[in-house]
């Protein structure tokens, strides 16, 4: 097989890089497969980049560049994570678009392309991941790239209805069909993105298996639920509830049964709505109170944008607020934490916990909620409070299903899982233990590098790679 080139904004080489799904999956995907990472070093520059930097760290390669300052607001806060991010996850009251932003997104794909370029041999295969790279893969090919250039789409896709709020929703469906493979989460998302190209394209551009016919060549998709590194959590999290930030933790609760919940500070996981529904909880279940200890941990990120400097204040508010009202001179409901920890230290708080909440108000799949499972000690399981808008609710059927809309429901599903007894909790665990080990994060990465691959066999059949127009639509 070919080196394996995978390509994300953010490479997490930077001290400031903030932890997220994405680093962890293709982290596991590039040490079981090795392969050059490419991207953003996090930082910013007056100059124009030049040749990206080589470094090899663990055994491991990745070759970055700094972005232009003018280019960077628009790009990363502006067109990615104040319109597409916000669109793609729903929220139609906190998406705004700019032309600048769009242009500013555009030339940051290009210049990423132009930078790749010249790393690239025959043979290679690139794989693009998430929404702030849409456009890559057509940049890529504008310069002549004609190696197997795949897509994973890490968050939700909208449907037509919602995706047609953005101006420039052709050009974005587009830029995707210049992949030979696009992955999605879901079926759900794939469905949605196949809606649109039916609406844009016609009906008989998609075939079967969401193969779509498009400008004389073939564009694959498929459905690639991200999983975790079911044998390396587990070990993790047995060898951290030993250590002495969670024993430290461990002591701190005297006593107490301890729910967590770990979340990127992000309006789209539903932090609000969870401590909404715990303050509910506290006053539905007036003998829980002092019982229990919520530990939310939920680094910063993306401050620039306004949207999360006002969730971030929402969320001062409404822990200090529960904690006014419910805390004793020994006692804090809520702990809120605006800090990283080591990915070790997580997976053993995920193990001491009872009970953990997951109520994103949507999510690509959400790590969080598979690494909990993975975590527990399967003698004495605790149990998971799952949003049925997140991704993994399609594998996790056996979590206590809840609508992050539902302040009472999530009420009385944490009171449920506190009191649920073991057969059951056990019964509940290993089910859903045996799907994150049918569908880890080892199977996520082969079969997409598989399918990529296979596409390959294809490439010689290519007449053109421009898409035809997308006329049959008109906003
Ligand atoms: P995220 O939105 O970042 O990922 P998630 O899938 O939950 O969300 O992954 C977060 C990862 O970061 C987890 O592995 C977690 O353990 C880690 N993490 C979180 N907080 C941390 C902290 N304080 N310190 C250290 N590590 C921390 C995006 C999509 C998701 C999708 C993933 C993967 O939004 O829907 O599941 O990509 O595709």
């Amino acid at each position: 097989m070919g080196r394996l080139f995978n390509v994300s904004n953010r490479v997490p080489l930077a001290k400031t890089a903030a932890p997220g799904g994405l680093a962890v999956g293709v982290l596991a995907a590039m040490r079981a497969r090795g392969g050059l990472w490419f991207g953003w070093n996090g930082e910013t520059t007056s100059q124009e980049p030049g040749e990206p930097d080589i470094t090899c760290r663990d055994a491991l390669s990745y070759a970055t560049i700094p972005l232009p300052q003018t280019l960077y607001e628009r790009y990363y806060s502006g067109f990615s994570n104040g319109t597409l991010w916000p669109l793609f996850h729903y929220f139609l009251a906190g998406f705004r678009y700019d032309d600048q932003e769009y242009a500013a997104y555009e030339q940051a794909n290009a210049l990423f392309a132009s930078r790749l370029l010249p790393l690239l041999a025959p043979g290679d295969i690139i794989w693009v991941h998430d929404y702030h790279l849409i456009s890559l893969g057509e940049k890529l090919r504008a310069q002549g790239v004609s190696q197997p250039i795949g897509f994973f789409l890490h968050i939700p896709f909208p449907h037509f209805e919602v995706l047609r709020a953005l101006p420039t929703f052709a050009q974005v469906l587009r830029a995707l069909l210049a992949y030979d493979l696009i992955g999605f989460q879901t079926e759900t998302d794939r469905e949605s993105f196949l809606g649109a190209v039916r609406i844009v394209l016609g009906a008989q551009s998609v075939g079967e298996r969401g193969i779509v016919a498009t400008g004389g060549r073939t564009v694959r998709t498929g459905v690639y639920p991200i999983g975790v590194d079911v044998q390396a959590v587990a070990q993790s999290a047995a060898k951290a509830a030993g250590s002495a930030p969670v024993q430290r933790m461990m002591q701190s609760l005297v006593g107490r049964r301890l729910i967590v919940g770990v979340d990127r500070l992000d309006y789209a996981k539903g932090l609000l709505e969870r401590f909404q529904a715990y303050r509910q909880f506290l006053e539905s279940y007036p003998e829980q109170i002092g019982q229990v200890t919520l530990l939310q941990i939920a680094p910063l990120g993306r401050q620039k944008v306004q949207a999360y400097a006002q969730i971030r204040d929402s969320l001062e508010q409404s822990s200090g607020r529960t904690n006014g009202r419910f805390a004793d001179a020994d006692w804090t409901p809520i702990r809120y934490l605006n800090r990283n920890f080591p990915h070790a230290t997580l997976m053993g708080f995920l193990r001491a916990a009872q009970v953990c909440l997951v109520t994103a108000l949507r999510d690509g799949m959400n790590l969080v909620a598979k690494e909990f499972i993975t975590a527990q000690d399967p003698d004495d399981p605790g149990v998971l409070v799952l949003s049925n808008r997140a991704g993994a609710a399609c594998e996790l059927t056996e979590a206590l299903l809840i609508n992050p809309y539902d302040t009472q429901g999530i009420a009385g599903a944490i009171q449920r899982a506190l009191t649920m007894p073991l057969a059951e909790r056990r019964e509940r665990h290993a089910t859903s233990l045996a799907t994150l080990r049918a569908n880890d994060i080892h199977r996520w990465h082969t079969r997409f590098v598989d399918d990529l691959q296979a596409a390959r066999g294809r490439l010689s059949s290519r007449r053109g790679t421009e898409p035809k127009e997308l006329t049959a639509f008109r906003p």
